[in-house]
């Protein structure tokens, strides 16, 4: 008799699925094929979940939102070559916006990739990789299974979060070993997340900044959402009584319409602060690199928390770098400023009194009356911003440019984590991914505000949506084209002009064809119904809102970043 029929054997699809599960994943989202089919299947058979997307990217935009929202690192599985590419763009989002994910991705025979010989799908995705994610590994052998995916959720999650590649070479996912052996190698980790306490000299030197400054302003991130420690930093706004001001995805951490909350003052807040404390932001193009304009082309004395070293004084200098986990943080620094007198109430009042004049102002606009299928981005934002108040525990899912920015400015946000959007690149894409992600791992429903061209960059995957019943409702603002609808080709040609699209698009036909429920609304009044009962129900639905195609301005709020061609034709 051999061996072989004596040794109880094990594969390497039961180490890749003991150790995912050791490691707390639940959710693969990805797409099947060539190597990794049975390998989904195991998982299935297994009791894991799998969500089969329509494209990888939106398989792993799913992946890191299922990341930011819960802090265990999504996972995606892809193909090789060209599909591991398009989960690299989903991993290259997490990675900058500093959200834990996984790509695991099998690969073509390492022989005959290495020697370019023509394998199926013949790639080096290794280093394809590298430059995009926090880490990129290669398991080679089965008995490395348990320390190579321990080793990626950890990477994953630790210090900054980022995305990381696992490349599961052809010869591993092959392998076999003793069973018996197989089990002593598998391990659950212990602490994932240990805590990084800050140095108590920075956090005396930031209290003493903030003890003796006039007009301070904490800034909030999705860094600071992402810390789940919404009571400590409620606790710590409301004992120094300093005003906040929440990044996009902050908003909500604190609601929006909490009283020290400036979001509606940010023009005023930014250039008039002195001394401002950062939470989990960085100071980039997001907040003007720290200087010029949005900062009242003054060097403030800055004060960041941030868990990354070279994050400090990364742009202009930091006066008080504290430099920690930011629960540790944020603990530690509300204890050095016990007893503190509370910020200057005159700073306070101003900002009150400026909100109050801004939101009034802003009031009238969200309910002008237009003509059926001639809606603004204010009155239709209107509408949809009077249902979500209703419903406070929706995520909301935006991308676009005056999509986007009207959004966040119009819709308020009440619960931390609620808010997911174009983000740090301020990318079109990550729009069905990010619902399927975010419907998945909270179970609440999801709205998602989308431009027409922003919706267009996943859109099959609403398919996907409907298969697999997630409680999802997209709300395409159809202007007709990327910021707007009516341009004519600058030649005076028949042919479209780069931005528009197709007149009067019926997106809701398309979600018809999937068997979800589609709905044209023409008045912010129709909308608001629809709306309503798309979240009560919790079907999958699709509104297609029909804007005037002229509603919009270039590039939304950022138009300043275009450029214009120097030499006239
Ligand atoms: O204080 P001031 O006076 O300044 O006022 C501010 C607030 O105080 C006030 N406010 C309020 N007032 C009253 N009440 C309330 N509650 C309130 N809240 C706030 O409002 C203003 C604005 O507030 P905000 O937003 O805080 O302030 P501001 O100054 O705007 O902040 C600056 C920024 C930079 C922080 C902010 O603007 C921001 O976060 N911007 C993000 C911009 C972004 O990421 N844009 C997306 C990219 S644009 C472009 O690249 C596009 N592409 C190209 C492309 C991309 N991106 N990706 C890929 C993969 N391929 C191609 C494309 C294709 S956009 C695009 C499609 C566009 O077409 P769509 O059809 O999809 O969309 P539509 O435009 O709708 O047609
Ligand atoms: P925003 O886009 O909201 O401004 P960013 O993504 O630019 O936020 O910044 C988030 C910052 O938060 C990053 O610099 C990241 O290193 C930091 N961060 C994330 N999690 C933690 C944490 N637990 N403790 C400390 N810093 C963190
Ligand atoms: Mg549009």
């Amino acid at each position: 008799m051999s061996t072989d029929t004596e040794v109880e054997l094990t594969d390497s699809f039961y180490m890749i699925i003991e150790s995912l599960k050791r490691n707390g994943i639940q959710n693969i989202y990805g797409i099947p094929g060539i190597p990794v089919t049975a390998l989904i299947r195991s998982w299935q058979a297994d009791g894991g979940k799998f969500f089969a997307c329509r494209h990888e990217t939106n398989a792993a935009m799913a992946a890191g939102v299922a990341g930011y929202l819960t802090g265990v690192p999504g996972v995606c599985l892809t193909t090789p070559a060209p599909g591991f590419l398009n989960g690299l763009a989903g991993a290259a989002n997490a990675t900058t916006n500093g959200w834990p994910m996984i790509l695991l991705s099998g690969a073509a025979q390492r022989r005959n990739t290495d020697l370019q010989q023509g394998a199926f799908e013949e790639m080096d995705q290794l280093n394809a990789a590298r430059p995009h994610v926090k880490a990129a590994y290669r398991i080679n052998h089965i008995r490395d299974i348990p320390i190579g995916i321990t080793r990626a959720v950890r990477t994953a999650v630790s210090g900054r979060p980022g995305a990381v590649y696992v490349d599961l070479s052809h010869e591993m996912l092959t392998g076999t070993m003793p069973a018996e052996e197989a089990e002593k190698l598998l391990f659950t980790p212990v602490d994932l997340t240990p805590k990084q306490l800050p140095d108590p000299a920075s956090i005396q030197r930031a209290a003493d900044l903030l003890k003796g400054a006039k007009n301070p302003l904490i800034l909030l991130g999705k860094g600071a959402a992402y810390a789940k420690i919404d009571n400590e930093i409620k606790a710590l706004v409301e004992e120094t009584g300093i005003p906040f001001l929440p990044m996009s995805m902050a908003k909500g951490l604190l609601p929006d319409n909490h009283p020290q909350c400036a979001g509606a003052v940010r023009s005023f807040v930014l250039p008039g602060a002195d001394v401002v404390l950062i939470i989990g932001a960085r100071l980039n193009w997001l907040l003007g690199n720290g200087q010029g304009a949005t900062w009242g082309n003054q060097l403030k004395k800055f004060i960041q928390i941030d868990i990354l070293p070279q994050e400090i004084d990364s742009n202009v200098p930091i006066a008080a770098p504290i430099v920690g986990d930011i629960a540790s943080s944020v603990a530690a620094l509300r204890t050095a400023l016990k007893g503190a007198s509370k910020a200057p109430a005159e700073w306070l009042s101003a900002i009150s009194e400026r909100v109050a004049q801004s939101r009034e102002k802003l009031a009238p606009r969200l309910q002008v009356k237009t003509a059926p299928g001639m809606m603004n981005y204010q009155n239709s934002l209107g509408a949809i911003r009077g249902v979500l108040a209703k419903y406070p525990n929706t995520t909301l899912v935006n991308e676009g440019a005056n999509a986007l920015d009207n959004t966040r400015m119009i819709v308020d946000q009440y619960q931390p984590r609620r808010r997911i959007d174009s983000g740090t690149w301020g990318i079109m894409g990550i729009g069905m991914g990010a619902c399927i992600g975010s419907a998945v791992v909270t179970g609440d429903p999801v709205v998602a505000v989308e431009g027409d061209s922003a919706f267009g960059f996943s859109g099959m995957d609403v398919e996907t949506i409907v298969r697999y019943n997630l409680p999802v409702t997209i709300c395409i603002m159809n202007n007709g084209g990327i910021y707007k609808g009516n341009e004519a080709n600058a030649g005076g040609f028949a042919e479209p002009a780069p931005t528009a699209f197709t007149p009067g698009i019926r997106y809701d036909k398309m979600i018809d064809a999937f068997g979800g429920v589609g709905k044209n609304a023409t008045t912010p009044e129709e909308l608001a119904t629809m709306l309503e009962d798309s979240i009560k129900s919790r079907k999958p639905t699709l509104i297609n809102i029909v804007l005037d195609p002229d509603a919009g301005v270039e590039s939304g709020r950022i138009s300043g970043l275009n450029i214009e061609r120097k030499k006239k034709k």
